[in-house]
């Protein structure tokens, strides 16, 4: 999710991420094949328990009069995704994302032995970014490659959201469930001159068209710990160097992060790397612009806003990146003004973290917060979220928890009209030894 600079009314936003599949995912089927005898199967398990029973005979012939349909352990992923990441990758060894030694006076940290045992005592943290990330990286491909035009943008976030759901294992239909892992924020799929936070609310009909371009921006959390990543999906040439100059930019960001650089300074390259670059659509050139009220943000746990933004434009902001931030480094390119305006329906909201307790007046309002708190905390949810959990006629009660800050709505950003705009994002880790680029993939 995209963090928006406020103008008038202090209003904070964050707007996006999106993940990538780094491996090679490929397709299985889960059916075993018919003679493994050596997997954990139901039958084992029978013969076992027979054997407990001291009736082993009997236990064999069941056995063997049994057709064999056990489930063998699959070792790749599905199409559409629905394998439990930590069935793929047994022990909880999940796949390390990009790790990048710090610079200059910071390099001694990727062998130093105090910074590495601080690490040490952090894997669990580690682990849980690590299994979100590859949950982020195997739904992406999967929508990568499945994603066309001629389909709806609900059924491209649903296909998204149930199979994040799936790889956790956390459906998020009881109580407490989706705070366990799930969906870290809903999936923004916000189309040309929007840039941020559009997510279909119920009975959108929107359909993908050839010449669009798509922010895919959706989040991924395990115990809290969030993974924003971001890509932009196009499915027209002359969208190319929009879309490169982005991944530049944010690709430069990410270079520059490190301990104690100052997010100002990042800023300023983010934005040469970005405006460097021009796009022709359709016989017009367009000089790519940052989009100077967006930024990326840190990553708190179960908040994923925190309290520091990185700009992509050139900045006085002095405030440093400090060892243990969680940071989503993104950057937004655009034909238009650079500058987005809330626009359209709402779809997103969070619950705010310093809201005070308040006297709700109106019943429906009170348990709405009841179903937010036991559901989402404070993590970002949508109205489809609510329905799927069997909430209705609920904008009212919602509208006034957002009235009495205790819900804050986060509205679809857009640029003028006519416009482009393109995203890609990455969540890092600014670990005591390296950074590590958690979402980084083979795609992005
Ligand atoms: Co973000």
């Amino acid at each position: 999710m995209a963090a928006q600079i406020p103008n008038e009314a202090p209003k904070e936003l964050n707007a996006a991420d999106a993940s990538q599949n780094p491996g090679a995912a490929a397709k299985a089927k889960t059916t075993p094949a018919g003679d493994d005898h050596d997997d954990d199967s139901d039958d084992e398990a029978d013969g076992a328990a027979a054997n407990g029973t001291g009736a082993p005979a009997d236990a064999k012939k069941k056995k063997k009069r049994k057709p064999r349909k056990k489930k063998k352990n699959p070792t790749s992923q599905t199409d559409p995704p629905r394998v439990l990441i930590s069935q793929l990758f047994p022990n909880k060894t999940y796949p390390k994302g990009e790790e990048v030694e710090y610079k200059d006076e910071n390099n001694y940290r990727t062998t130093n032995e105090e910074k590495r045992h601080l690490d040490n005592l952090n894997s669990d943290f580690l682990t849980d970014f690590r299994e979100a990330a590859e949950v982020h990286r195997q739904v992406r491909q999967w929508a990568k490659k499945t994603i066309k035009p001629g389909q709806t943008l609900t059924d491209i976030a649903n296909g998204i959201e149930d199979s994040v759901r799936a790889l956790t294992g956390h459906q998020g239909l009881t109580d407490g469930d989706a705070q366990i892992a799930g969906m870290g924020f809903p999936t923004g799929l916000s189309i040309n001159h929007c840039a941020a936070h559009y997510t279909p609310n119920a009975g959108n009909k929107m359909v993908l068209q050839q010449e669009d371009v798509m922010k895919v921006d959706f989040g991924v959390h395990v115990n809290g710990r969030i993974v924003d990543s971001a890509f932009t999906m196009a499915f027209e040439s002359k969208y190319d160097n929009l879309l490169l100059a982005v991944k530049e930019a944010t690709n430069a960001g990410i270079r520059e992060a490190g301990i104690d650089a100052r997010v100002g300074e990042i800023g300023g390259v983010i934005q040469e790397t970005m405006e460097s670059f021009e796009v022709e659509i359709d016989g017009t050139t367009y000089p790519v612009k940052s989009i100077r009220n967006l930024t990326g943000h840190n990553i708190l746990p179960y908040s994923i806003h925190g309290t520091k933004a990185v700009p992509i434009v050139k900045s006085n902001d002095q405030t440093k990146m400090e060892e243990g931030d969680v940071f989503a480094i993104e950057t937004f390119g655009s034909t238009g003004n650079g500058y987005v305006r809330d626009d359209m329906e709402t779809s997103h909201y969070a619950k705010r973290g310093d809201s005070q307790h308040t006297d709700l007046r109106l019943s429906s309002a009170k348990s709405l917060l009841n179903v937010i708190n036991k559901n989402f905390g404070t993590l970002p949810f949508c109205r489809r979220y609510l329905d799927r959990l069997g909430e209705d006629k609920y904008l009212l009660g919602l509208n006034n928890l957002v009235n009495n800050g205790i819900v804050e709505a986060y509205p679809p950003l857009c640029d003028k009209k006519g416009s482009y705009t393109a995203q890609f994002e990455h969540t890092i880790l600014i670990r005591p030894t390296v950074k590590e680029v958690i979402s980084r993939g083979e795609d992005y």
